[in-house]
């Protein structure tokens, strides 16, 4: 299924491959210096269509084999493999993909916990241990008259079972509501580990093994529940742990957060420890000095991607933009050194950074790239690392010999909602609960609640989607919560500021108004779905909205993902009970079975569906469509006729 809008325009034109101005800028002088960027690469680089539909397989070496979309069931595979059985082995192996990224980056911070409180590491500390008492009850760890020291230690020894456990079911399922959870037994997807299952994964597709695409998307499930409610929630949870938990705080974004005097560094990546120890080295006297001594006013630190945005949500470090935006960003000359961890880190980068001198460095041992500096980081010794990346920033700046343009745009905007915000903001801060949320669902001023996710896509145009679909959602009445580079994509838009509450329909604006808040919440990272997850088990267990996930009035979307980890993101999300929608392409051919089991046999089987679209109008009223159904199998349709907020309501929010 693949519809391409983008490369039906002229590509000449860089505001058709990007509605971020600043990106646009950095397109033309990119072209003027002869200089190739991801847009560029899309548009030369023609998609296969086979491959685009998922309709070819090369699991054994009797192939590779390719079959028609346009007839799915006139041919199968040298070995008898069917359509069906080959778009769900590939989908699978997407899941096993996306979700390995997830989980392996949760396994670093468990490891980067335990060495913490064992004390090996000492450079990082546990920032909040109100989060690691509040995380240890989830999971029935006492707490009471135990030290801080005592609590994570069994806090360790119970969340490494997530990832290792062969029998039994992952630790987190103690948050899943009853109803959801007993589903999910029933349908045999409850995750036992997140190594057994993604090992599973892997050999059922393997040539010969599971061909029936129902069992091969079971395993898909069950895989993917161990990244949304495993790998990724220890990961979120973890890092708060150790490095804070959000609370909103007023950032800038965009790539004029660069400064021209300054030495200019950016951190883009995953893992938030690389970026932590970042911040330590650019605070430090000497080096500040030594940029100084350079002629630079001083240092300024900036993220990018995911690990960018998790230091924006928790610290107000500025972000420079998203995944699309990371080699357009070098062309400003400005950036003195970019650092770089895990994902999302295009090779492309070495060539663009090479053009401008600027030092691109990789730090983790798992993400080398051909042409770049690798700077190992260690947590036992990080500023070994971080303060390198510092002094070669400086020597960089000191000998500029290009010339610097930096576009103006910087969006400002508040970031940093974590779940236990959203309940401290709308139910007090003594009192932190879920009651007003729900009670603005069921009496209608608030529609429903989407989460809006994932990357940008040079194959479309970049952040066009993001904005047009959340736009449309909160003319709605739909609170939207963001993660990501669509995060980023509506901060650039200005849509994260209280102000933009005249963009959202009567009953959200009300919200809104009385509450202070924009009507799109920033949630940090892709792991930090993970956020929306235990937002939506706390609307559950607060009561009047149903008793498992599948029975709230909220949908999902991803129109401009490009990662196998979106895949992985998407299906736990459906496994969860979600509507979710993705755009730019799905890898799948419509009218075979594996397509209607999909998009239609999982919701029947009390899970949640897939949709593709990739008009985001269209998409958001699908998503609204969703939404007024569960209203109405909730009882709460006749709601939505609107209710102005007074006094007395007010004060109770
Ligand atoms: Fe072809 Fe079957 Fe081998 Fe796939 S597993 S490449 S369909 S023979
Ligand atoms: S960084 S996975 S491009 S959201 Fe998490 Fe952005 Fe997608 Fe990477």
């Amino acid at each position: 299924m693949k519809k391409e809008d983008k490369n039906t325009k002229s590509m000449s034109d860089p505001l058709n491959c990007t509605a971020c101005q600043s990106t646009a800028k950095m397109i033309t002088k990119a072209r003027k210096d002869g200089v190739i960027l991801n847009f560029d690469r899309a548009d030369d680089m023609k998609a296969c269509p086979i491959g685009a539909d998922s309709a070819c397989c090369k699991h054994c070496f009797m192939g590779p084999c390719r079959l028609n979309a346009r007839d799915p069931y006139k041919k199968v595979g040298v070995c008898g493999a069917t359509i069906d059985t080959i778009m769900a082995r590939n989908f699978a192996r997407a899941v096993a993909g996306g979700s390995a990224a997830h989980t392996d980056h949760g396994m670093a911070m468990l490891e980067l916990f335990r060495d913490v409180v064992n004390g090996k590491i000492q450079d990082y500390e546990i920032k909040d241990p109100f989060k690691l008492v509040a995380v240890a009850k989830s999971l029935d760890i006492e707490t009471e008259d135990r030290s801080v020291e005592e609590i994570a230690t069994d806090l360790y020894k119970e969340l490494e079972r997530t990832y290792t456990q062969v029998e039994g079911e992952i630790p987190f399922m103690k948050r899943v509501p009853e109803a959801t959870l007993e589903n999910w037994r029933k349908l045999d997807i409850v995750p036992r580990g997140a190594m057994r299952e993604i090992m599973e994964i892997m050999h059922r597709t393997t040539m010969g093994v599971d061909q029936h695409y129902e069992n091969i998307t079971k395993q898909a499930s069950r895989t993917a529940l161990s990244d949304g409610w495993g790998g990724s929630m220890v990961s979120t949870e973890i890092s708060d742990i150790l490095f804070g938990t959000p609370t909103p705080v007023e950032v800038g974004v965009n790539m004029g957060v660069l400064k021209e005097n300054m030495v200019n560094i950016i951190i883009h990546g995953h893992e938030p420890n690389l970026f932590e120890s970042m911040v330590v080295s650019v605070g430090s006297e000497v080096l500040v000095q030594a940029a100084k001594d350079a002629g630079a006013e001083g240092i300024n630190l900036v993220g990018m991607c995911c690990s960018g945005a998790e230091m924006m949500s928790r610290h107000g470090v500025p972000h420079a933009g998203n995944f699309s935006s990371t080699d357009a960003i070098l062309v400003t000359g400005a950036v003195d050194a970019m650092a770089v961890d895990i994902q999302c880190i295009k090779q492309g980068l070495a060539a663009v950074a090479h053009c401008y001198d600027t030092p691109l460095i990789t730090t983790n041992t798992r993400a080398m790239i051909e042409g770049a500096v690798h700077l190992e980081f260690h947590e036992h010794d990080p500023m070994a690392c971080t303060d390198e990346i510092v002094i070669k920033a400086i020597s960089r700046f000191k000998n500029r010999k290009h010339p610097i343009e930096i576009p103006k745009e910087v969006n400002s905007g508040i970031q940093g909602f974590s779940h236990e915000y959203i309940s401290y903001m709308l139910g007090g801060t003594f009192r932190g609960s879920y009651a007003p949320l729900n009670e603005n669902i069921i009496n209608g001023r608030i529609r429903g609640v989407a989460g809006v996710v994932g990357c940008t896509n040079p194959r479309t145009r970049q952040d066009d989607s993001h904005i047009k679909l959340v736009r449309e959602l909160i003319k709605n009445d739909v609170l939207v919560l963001l993660t990501g580079c669509s995060q980023i994509a509506l901060a650039k838009a200005g849509l994260s500021s209280p102000e933009a509450a005249h963009f959202a329909g009567p009953g959200l604006q009300e919200v809104c108004e009385t509450v202070g808040m924009p009507p799109v919440l920033g949630l940090g990272s892709c792991v930090d779905n993970s956020r929306i997850l235990i937002a939506a088990s706390a609307m559950v267990a607060q009561g009047g909205l149903g008793d498992s996930l599948a029975d709230l009035p909220v949908a999902g979307a991803a129109p401009e993902y490009m990662s196998e980890k979106a895949i992985a993101i998407g299906q736990y999300f459906v496994a969860s009970g979600v509507y979710t929608m993705f755009g730019v392409t799905f890898p799948i051919v419509e009218n075979t079975k594996f397509h209607a089991h999909l998009f239609k046999e999982l919701e029947e089987m009390g899970l949640g569906k897939w949709g593709f679209e990739t008009d985001p109008i269209a998409m958001a009223h699908s998503m609204i469509a969703h939404i007024d159904k569960k209203r109405a199998d909730l009882g709460i349709d006749k709601a939505r006729e609107r209710v102005l907020v007074d006094m007395s309501d007010r004060r109770q929010l």
